[in-house]
């Protein structure tokens, strides 16, 4: 099958923790998902790097960008922000792995902030309008816009602007009116995001399904230590109506 026919499948922040990770894409045999990680696969768990490479080498697969991802690609090009990036939980082994393959450098460097699916599903890292900053209004595309904004930061020494504007926390849950008016901009049904964990032991879902938030900490050092529950995290993309 296509992967533009398979089901999606959503990934939250895995945060370095591969063992979870694999427990809970089992049941979701990747030639029968189009697999979509929303973001922060590194920082916390021991695994960062690993998990990236696994998400690349996962067939019909997308990853998108994550706050932790640009600190990490921060701290790999100006070192005075390692110790930053250490702080939120940036493990020195995995900056050393990523300085010796330019390859996966590259690869990240190039990931999409965010994607839409045909059925006007918004994905993206955070659960906030931060993005926003980065449209001036003038945009055919916006989606594109962004991507591209974000791609020619990374690849220009501007990982300090992208991290401003991602790591605020998350909003749509609290601000209807803010969530409302991204859908707009974006010309979008829902959005799908991860970034500020939940304590739900499925997704969480807001404003008539309008957005959710699949975050569920599933990181054994993460927040909840490993006491989430795997589908908080990773599970089937919900149906538009549910
Ligand atoms: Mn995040």
């Amino acid at each position: 099958m296509a992967p533009s026919r398979l089901p999606v499948l959503i990934v939250g922040d895995v945060h370095g923790d591969l063992e979870r990770l694999f427990a809970a894409l089992k049941p979701y045999p990747a030639d029968q998902w189009r697999t979509i990680f929303l973001g922060d696969l590194v920082d916390y768990g021991v695994f960062g790097v690993g998990a990236l490479r696994y998400a690349r080498d996962r067939p019909n697969s997308s990853v998108l960008l994550g706050n932790h991802e640009v600190a990490l690609l921060w701290a790999l090009r100006d070192p005075t922000r390692i110790r930053f990036w250490m702080s939120i939980g940036g493990e020195r082994h995995d900056l050393d792995e990523l300085a010796r393959d330019e390859p996966l450098q590259q690869w990240l460097r190039e990931r999409p902030a965010m994607l839409r699916l045909d059925d006007g599903t918004l994905l993206q890292h955070c659960g906030h309008d931060g993005y926003m900053s980065l449209l001036d209004g003038s945009e055919d595309d916006q989606l594109s816009a962004i991507n591209s904004h974000f791609r020619n930061a990374l690849a220009s020494g501007g990982e300090g602007d992208l991290w401003d504007l991602m790591s605020i926390r998350n909003v749509f849950e609290s601000d209807l009116y803010r969530l409302t008016r991204w859908l707009e901009t974006m010309q979008a049904a829902r959005v799908v995001f991860g970034h500020t964990p939940h304590r739900s032991p499925h997704p969480e879902r807001y404003h008539d399904g309008r957005a959710w938030n699949f975050d569920g900490g599933l990181a054994k050092r993460g927040p909840w230590r490993g006491r989430s529950a795997l589908a908080a995290s990773v599970g089937p993309l919900p149906d538009l109506a549910g």
